[in-house]
């Protein structure tokens, strides 16, 4: 059986912003995960609210969409064998204050909102992000 598994991974506006790009790309790679494809852009709030379209009702949600339409951010295809759960663990807990040293988030975040990274929670998640930011993949 092949193992291999994609997720849609965000580097988003604070990561390039404050010249994380590099950096946080370093520790995709060097854990293996192969980019698959890769984009610089500005999203509008439309694109926002369909990527996160389950949080568009919850508080937090507006000043999140100020956010991740404020200015560029990578989007990315990561592929690799549990990509979905392998990112998610590199990317550390939502909260940058409490993620765990180690993590991308727990080394250069300190903000619940301003988390630098995004990776799909899950493989349905996974299609529907990867079909929303990558149409043609
Ligand atoms: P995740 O990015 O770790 O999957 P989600 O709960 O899906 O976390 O929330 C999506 C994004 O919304 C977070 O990455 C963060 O930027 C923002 N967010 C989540 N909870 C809060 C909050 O309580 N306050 C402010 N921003 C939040
Ligand atoms: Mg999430």
């Amino acid at each position: 059986m092949d193992m291999s598994q994609r997720t849609l991974a965000l580097l988003k506006p604070d990561a390039v912003q404050r010249g994380l790009v590099g950096e946080i790309l370093a520790r995709y790679e060097a854990k293996g995960l192969a980019i698959v494809a890769m984009e610089l852009r500005t999203i509008d709030a439309a694109q926002a609210d369909a990527h996160y379209h389950e949080h568009v009702e919850r508080d937090f949600y507006p000043p999140l969409r100020d956010f991740v339409t404020s200015g560029p951010l990578v989007s990315l295809v990561l592929e690799g064998d549990q990509a979905i759960e392998v990112v998610r663990g590199i990317n550390g807990a939502t909260d940058g204050r409490k993620a765990a040293p180690g993590t991308i988030r727990g080394d250069l975040s300190l903000s619940n909102r301003e988390n630098l990274v995004h990776g799909s929670d899950s493989a349905e998640s996974a299609e529907r992000e990867i079909a929303l930011w990558f149409p043609h993949l």
